[in-house]
Order: C-alpha cells, then sequence, then structure tokens
C-alpha cells in the first residue's frame, strides 16, 4: 500500500486505494490499523456515492443519525450535508455554520467518545473551505506538566444544546429546532479531559470549548485550563491544513483529534458540499447503550 505522510505525527494519504470496489477483509484490518496509528486518513480521486459511504462507514463501526435530521439523506440517512448548497427552492440544503465552527471534538454530547468523522467532498469552493486539524496526544506532550496536573481530574459536562440552540438562535434557517423528544434524546454528558485511548494506549486531551459546567473548578477556571491547552495543541507547527479537492475522503479519530472548519466568507458566491458521516469504533471507552433508539429518533422523514 503506497502512503504518504500528512504530518510528521500525524495523518497518512493512502494513494492507491479505490474504496468503489470491493476491499478484501485483509486490505480493510490494514486501513483500521493506519486509521488508529495515524489518526486521520486521506484518500483522493474518490468516487463516493452516498451507499458506498454508508458502507464503508458500517464497515468502521457503528454510524450515528445526525441530529439536524433535515440534512440527512433519505436513502442513506448515515450521510447528511455539510456547506452552503441550496435546493432549487433555494432553501439550505446543507448544514452550514456561517463564519465556520471554531476548533471543536464531534459528538462530546454522545457519551460514546471513540468515533470517527469521514468528511467527502462533493463540490468545493475555488477559494477557502478548508478544514485544520491537529492531535490531542501531541497537545498532552507538548502542554507543561503543571497544566497536566491542572487538567488531570477535571470533568466536562458538554451538551449538544448549549451548543446547538445559539447556533440556531443566530441564523433561524439554519435548520429546523429539535422537538421536545429529539432534545430528550441528548442529554448533557461528562467527559474526563485526560483519557487514554484504548486502541493507541496513549494519552490524549478529550477537548470541547462550551461545556456548561466543569467537576472541580468553575466554569471560568475550567475554560481557562482549556484554552491554555488549546493554544499550544493549535500552534501553527502542529496543524494540518486540508485544502480540499471534489472526491477527496477524510476519516479523523475525535479521540485523537481536535478539528475546525474555516471561515465562510471568502466562498459567499461559490458553492460547497461535502457528505459527512459519524461512526462509533470500537473498542470503546464507553459504549453508547441505547444507539438504536437515538438512531431512530433523526431518521429522516
Ligand atoms: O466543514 C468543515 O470543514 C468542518 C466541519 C466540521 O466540523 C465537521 O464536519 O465536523
Ligand atoms: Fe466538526
Amino acid at each position: 500500500m503506497d502512503t504518504q505522510a500528512l504530518m510528521p505525527n500525524f495523518g497518512l494519504e493512502l494513494l492507491d486505494i479505490d474504496l468503489s470496489s470491493p476491499i478484501d477483509d485483509a486490505c480493510f484490518g490494514k486501513i483500521l490499523d493506519l486509521y488508529f496509528e495515524y489518526s486521520v486518513l486521506l484518500f483522493r480521486g474518490q468516487d463516493m456515492s452516498p451507499g458506498c459511504q454508508a458502507a464503508l462507514a458500517h464497515r468502521f463501526g457503528r454510524p450515528k443519525i445526525e441530529t439536524r435530521k433535515q440534512f440527512n439523506l433519505k436513502e442513506n440517512p448515515e450521510v447528511s450535508t455539510i456547506g452552503n448548497a441550496k435546493d432549487a427552492d433555494g432553501k439550505d440544503a446543507a448544514f452550514f455554520v456561517q463564519g465556520g465552527f471554531g476548533w471543536h471534538t464531534d459528538g462530546t454530547s454522545a457519551c460514546h467518545v471513540d468515533a470517527a468523522t469521514f468528511l467527502y467532498a462533493v463540490e468545493v469552493p475555488k477559494k477557502g473551505g478548508d478544514t485544520l486539524l491537529c492531535s490531542t496526544s501531541t497537545a498532552y506532550e507538548n502542554i507543561p506538566q503543571s497544566l497536566r496536573d491542572q487538567l488531570s481530574d477535571l470533568k466536562m459536562l458538554c451538551s449538544f444544546h448549549a451548543h446547538n440552540d445559539p447556533l440556531l438562535e443566530k441564523d433561524r434557517d439554519s435548520h429546523i429546532p429539535l422537538t421536545e423528544k429529539e432534545r430528550l434524546a441528548l442529554p448533557p454528558v461528562w467527559h474526563d479531559i485526560v483519557q487514554v485511548h484504548p486502541v493507541t494506549g496513549r494519552a490524549v486531551l478529550y477537548m470541547n470549548f462550551d461545556p456548561i459546567e466543569f467537576n472541580s473548578v468553575s466554569l471560568n477556571v475550567g475554560e481557562q485550563w482549556l484554552q491554555e491547552a488549546l493554544a499550544i495543541a493549535t500552534e501553527d507547527k502542529y496543524v494540518y491544513r486540508h485544502r480540499w479537492i471534489p472526491g477527496d475522503l477524510l476519516i479523523w479519530d475525535n479521540h485523537a483529534m481536535l478539528h475546525s472548519g474555516t471561515p465562510t466568507a471568502c466562498y459567499e458566491r461559490d458553492k460547497r458540499l461535502m457528505h459527512r458521516s459519524f461512526v462509533y469504533t470500537q473498542p470503546t471507552e464507553r459504549t453508547l447503550e441505547n444507539l438504536d433508539e437515538v438512531n431512530e429518533i433523526f431518521l429522516p422523514v
């Protein structure tokens, strides 16, 4: 298998794989090993139908059905759309966060932390729309011992609604508000900040930047510690910037990476459409017992 490093200590491009043709178990096993070892895999030049992406997601683990259900594809609800694409009526055909996201970990409001994000580029703007990634184990290694000690017993309480409600408030047309039943399916979840990755055994910082509470310190103090760690984690030399080409598929390990979208204003008149999937991998730090039940609630109607 020909490969090429993306960064000195994470990220690998797999050069000779066509994901639309059958991949035998031995080859898939190798891909999975590389995924855990490198935390981010890049496959360029892929011709991935949503069905093919969904099938690959099921091979990696148990897909989660996204919570903004209007953007989940009807035939393949394991795939949802991201970007500024519009439908024939001029309505949003994809979940579009204007301004881009800040640094975050996908899925912190689900209690299962070991999750892969798949992002496949269908259409990309001529300029901008890059995605940034950095390593949470590199971050752990590089923060000072004093900060490591402060974070060692720290837990954060993450709430999907604390993150999602302000997004909706800012842009009421961006997605449909959740029903009461949908809201209740997404309770807040406690996470340790310092964790051991169950496959690689590496110490990682599991971080998100809009927690609602910390176990042992005030919100202000906890947030300040996380920001100190983030500043080190995201120093330019540690950040991989992915410049998308249609047909690129990136798969990253949310237990081992932080990521961020980039500002969207520069491609206002240009189209960006990405197909995203979110998959719980095994072995896991923590299982999500009622995943099937929760998935059912978010199936597109
Ligand atoms: O659109 C991007 O570049 C990243 C979006 C994102 O955070 C995600 O897909 O989870
Ligand atoms: Fe994300």
